[in-house]
């Protein structure tokens, strides 16, 4: 029997290539170069299975057609905005993620945004680098002070309880959240942190938002003009979680306007164009969508992903099915 034909749509760690070359007739893109939409296309049409990751946007468009032959899209991470699941699942098309590997990194990633936004880390080694840091004095590059803050968790899966345990029993912060589904109190003082009703009550008392739901059509724009306005003047917002949870364009009006303070972001509306005037303000953080970029995490959820697909071929139950 021939091996299933896959496609690695994106460089992956070497171990996980491996492997799956190892199982499968598998197309590897050594060049790293991102697929368009018509390459997409016909990927869905050629290869059994294709392994995606968030710069491959899949929309309902890409699945029309009675032909398809791909069977499974093994999804490198555990979002999947990018993904139009109804089509998918239309076309019988089984797609796969990778929880639970990445929590602690991303956990970490938001931490580290957090700290460099509260403590403008960003602008002194701009500044620095740039040979214009005149010395010490007791005036420069004042920030925010981090311990014993209150933080605002939005989404208390996985990663904002992850995230949650970093800020209380690591900086002694107050942690506040708003979850879709009620959570048992128990489990959040496991991190230290109490469920509030309304999205709103927690952006009127912290210091720092960050948001840990998922991106897609429910979320869509959550943060927009009105709730910048209802958190608290002079409060940060922390996004590792999907762009489109955030309206862009409110969130540049509420910190040109001095509504919030500042922001930390990893993730953004159009990747990988960030407005200029976003790139302008010496307020904001601004990552490369790092939060999982770590040699483990990446081997681990590629090597979940392969996990997923052997399942998949070998007629048993994928264990990270989302559709
Ligand atoms: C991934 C992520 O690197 O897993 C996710 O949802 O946002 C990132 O950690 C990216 O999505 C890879 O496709």
């Amino acid at each position: 029997m021939s091996k299933p034909r896959i496609l690695v749509t994106r460089r992956w760690p070497a171990a996980v290539e491996t492997v799956l070359s190892e199982r499968f007739d598998t197309t590897l893109n050594k060049d790293d170069t991102a697929l368009d939409a018509a390459q997409l296309r016909e990927a869905l049409h050629i290869y059994d299975a294709v392994l995606p990751t968030v710069s491959d946007k899949l929309p309902a468009a890409l699945f029309e057609g009675q032909t398809i032959r791909t069977k499974i899209l093994g999804n490198f991470g555990v979002g999947f905005n990018h993904i139009d699941i109804a089509a998918a699942r239309e076309k019988g098309v089984v797609v796969t993620n990778t929880p639970g590997v990445l929590t602690d990194c991303t956990a970490d990633l938001a931490m580290l945004l957090l700290l460099s936004a509260a403590r403008r880390s960003g602008e002194g080694e701009r500044e620095l680098r740039a040979g214009a840091w005149s010395g010490w004095r007791p005036t420069h590059l004042v920030g925010t002070k981090v311990t014993g803050k209150t933080v605002g968790i939005i989404g208390f899966g996985r990663i904002g309880r992850a995230f949650a345990q970093r800020c209380h029993f690591g900086f002694g912060m107050d942690v506040v959240f708003h979850n879709r589904s009620a959570i048992d109190p128990m489990e959040a003082a496991r991190y230290g942190a109490v469920q509030l009703q309304r999205i709103e009550d927690v952006l009127e008392i912290s210091d720092f938002v960050s948001l840990h739901c998922p991106g897609g059509a429910g979320n869509r724009h959550l943060m927009n003009a009105a709730r910048f306005a209802a958190m608290k003047p002079g409060a940060f917002l922390i996004n590792t979680a999907r762009g489109d949870v955030v309206d862009e364009a409110a969130l540049i009006s509420a910190l040109e306007q001095g509504k919030i303070r500042g922001a930390g972001l990893d993730v953004y509306e159009a990747e990988p164009n960030i407005p200029e005037r976003l790139r302008a303000m010496d307020n904001v953080v601004l990552l490369p969508h790092l939060g999982s970029a770590t040699e483990e995490t990446r081997t681990a959820m590629g090597m979940k992903v392969a996990d997923n697909v052997i399942a998949f071929f070998a007629g048993q139950a994928p264990p990270d099915r989302v559709a």
